[in-house]
């Protein structure tokens, strides 16, 4: 696929001769159990899908594509909350062999749109509404701007647009993508401004689910609660959703996931495996006090942010649960403490990557190694891991290393047993809590702002969230309010997960001795301040 940088073929070669690629198609995932009655996901009502069921629908989903015109290597953008169409909608592309953009529900005008626009998407999968918001509103949009986009699928009430049953058609034997071809594009949490499109092959993420479903001990009698967007990698695939429904267990998509709403399904649904991020580990270990609730068959992921060595052992002494501790990224790469790991490990460390294959270094600024339990940045290949963004030449002559190893931007050390651990990060990304927010992209919008002469995005610390953005910006005036920066961004089509927490009018911006704008000076500034003054949070 043009704009695709394969893996090379002696890598290629290796992966498979290696038995991490088998030549598996992710449209073959529901196949093996779709002759029973067995249950493949309970949806936010409650509702019991079966396997044969949703492998009809992802037959009849590809079969009405294919009947609108849609071709295999047509990208699609998908937007979808956690609910069963999003199996059917995704199965149904695997199988034809068109590619789903995965946006994330909290997306909004300006994400969504450019989404399209970059991969030419010739169609987009909404839900009509979803908590509040109106996905159709968001379609109409995007069509004016995104010329590309032909075809409008709306789950539920679909207005002027197509509704997914009068998608549904006959099925119709189709030939299907090839093992190596892209099955779809994940969004990177941060490199610059607009998130840059991540081009997973079959073979590589079939490999991830496989290896995440054996790592987590998901077997058909796994039952997987999907805590977080169901787009999201970490809730996608590892296991996650796919990885759980490749081995014949079963998914519960809550409808949201607050205590109130899961504890029950812990229970009545045997939930051995769910993904959370730090802040909602906290939520649970507080809600622990009000509910009764056994966690005792439960193991839960935990990661995409920084998690203290407290929280993470509550998981097992308050809770009583299970930690894996991972890191991860839409990109490819895994690491993560073994549930048999002494405790110490599991709540310290992020472990070790996922396949022998995983090659890691650490490497200082000039790329030369550094000694081991020294902090460097992470450096990564493998048989899941991207070779290159998608069109995106001139990033990825900076993201990936001459010899296709992927910059993380990730500040990391190795500890002398070999587990990883996270130290810090180069990339200038806000990390809200396991969100991923990148400074420059709202930097963009606010340079718009008349009031702000100067201004700059910077992540300051957050007790619940770890970090949260701060917008610091000189003004020609008075400073524009936080609730009118946020209009302001809103207006631009900014995502809501992505807006400001604070805004802090300064005289001048600090300059490192190269002249650029000093964030790490703006920070410690904004910690002092915070520590002497009144009423900060
Ligand atoms: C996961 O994926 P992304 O693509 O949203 O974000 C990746 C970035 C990493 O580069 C790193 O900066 C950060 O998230 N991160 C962590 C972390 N795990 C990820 N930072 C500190 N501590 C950790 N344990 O976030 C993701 C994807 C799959 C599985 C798990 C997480």
């Amino acid at each position: 696929m043009s704009g695709v940088a394969g893996y090379p073929p002696e890598f290629a070669e290796r992966y498979r001769a290696e038995g991490y690629w088998r030549g598996e198609v992710l449209g073959d995932l529901l196949r093996p159990w779709n002759q029973s009655d067995r249950i493949a996901v309970v949806d936010p009502a409650a509702r019991r899908w079966s396997y044969a069921e949703l492998d009809r629908q992802a037959d009849r989903f590809a079969a009405g594509l294919a009947r609108l015109g849609i071709e295999r290597g047509d990208r699609i953008v998908v937007q979808l909350p956690n609910i069963a169409a999003f199996v059917a909608v995704s199965v149904g592309c695997y199988r034809l062999g068109a590619i789903p953009v995965y946006g994330l529900p909290g997306h909004r005008r300006r994400e969504i749109s450019y989404l399209a626009e970059v991969s030419a998407a010739v169609g987009l999968v909404v839900a009509d509404e979803y908590q509040g918001f109106s996905y159709t509103d968001l379609a109409r949009e995007v069509q004016k701007e995104a010329s590309s986009v032909r075809h409008v699928i709306v789950v539920g009430e679909p207005a002027e647009f197509l509704g997914f049953d009068d998608v549904l058609a006959e099925p119709v034997p189709m030939q299907g993508p090839d093992p190596s071809a892209v099955a779809f594009f994940l969004l990177s949490g941060g490199t610059t401004g607009l998130p840059k499109l991540i081009p997973r092959t079959h073979d590589d993420y079939a490999y991830q689910l496989r290896a995440s479903a054996a790592a987590t001990g998901t077997d058909q009698h796994g039952c997987y609660l999907a805590s977080l967007p169901i787009a999201h990698n970490a809730a996608l695939g590892c296991p996650g959703l796919l990885g759980t429904l490749a081995v014949g267990g079963k998914v519960v998509l809550p409808r949201n996931p607050s205590p109130d709403v899961v504890f029950d399904l812990l229970e009545t649904e045997r939930v051995t495996l769910t993904t959370l991020m730090p802040p909602m580990v906290q939520v649970w270990r507080e809600a622990r006090e009000f509910f009764d609730v056994d966690m005792s068959r439960l193991v839960i992921q935990v990661g995409s942010a920084h998690m203290s060595p407290d929280l993470a052992g509550s998981i097992m002494t308050e809770m009583g649960a299970r930690l894996t501790h991972w890191f991860g990224m839409a990109e490819g790469l895994l690491t993560y403490t073994r549930l048999d790991d002494p405790y110490d490990v599991v709540i310290g460390t992020q472990g070790r990557p996922m396949a022998a294959a995983d090659e890691i270094k650490v490497v200082d600024e000039t790329d030369a190694e550094v000694a081991r339990g020294e902090v460097g940045e992470l450096l990564t290949r493998g048989p899941y891991t991207i070779r290159g963004y998608y069109r995106a030449g001139e990033v990825n002559s900076r993201a990936f290393t001459t010899d296709g190893f992927l910059r993380t931007g990730d500040l990391v050390r190795i500890t002398p047993d070999g587990n990883m651990v996270v130290e810090g990060r180069l990339k200038d990304v806000i990390n809200k809590g396991g969100e991923k927010i990148v400074a420059a992209e709202l930097e963009d919008v606010l340079g718009l702002h008349p009031a702000f002469r100067q201004v700059v995005v910077v992540g300051v610390p957050h007790e619940l969230m770890g970090e949260v953005p701060c917008v610091f910006a000189v003004c020609d005036g008075a400073a524009p309010s936080l609730p009118e920066v946020r209009a302001f961004l809103t207006s631009h089509g900014v995502a809501p997960y992505k807006l400001p927490d604070r805004v802090e009018a300064v005289t001048a911006l600090p300059r490192t001795t190269v002249g650029k704008i000093d964030k790490q000076r703006l920070r410690a500034e904004f910690i002092t301040k915070a520590g002497s003054g009144p009423n900060r949070t």
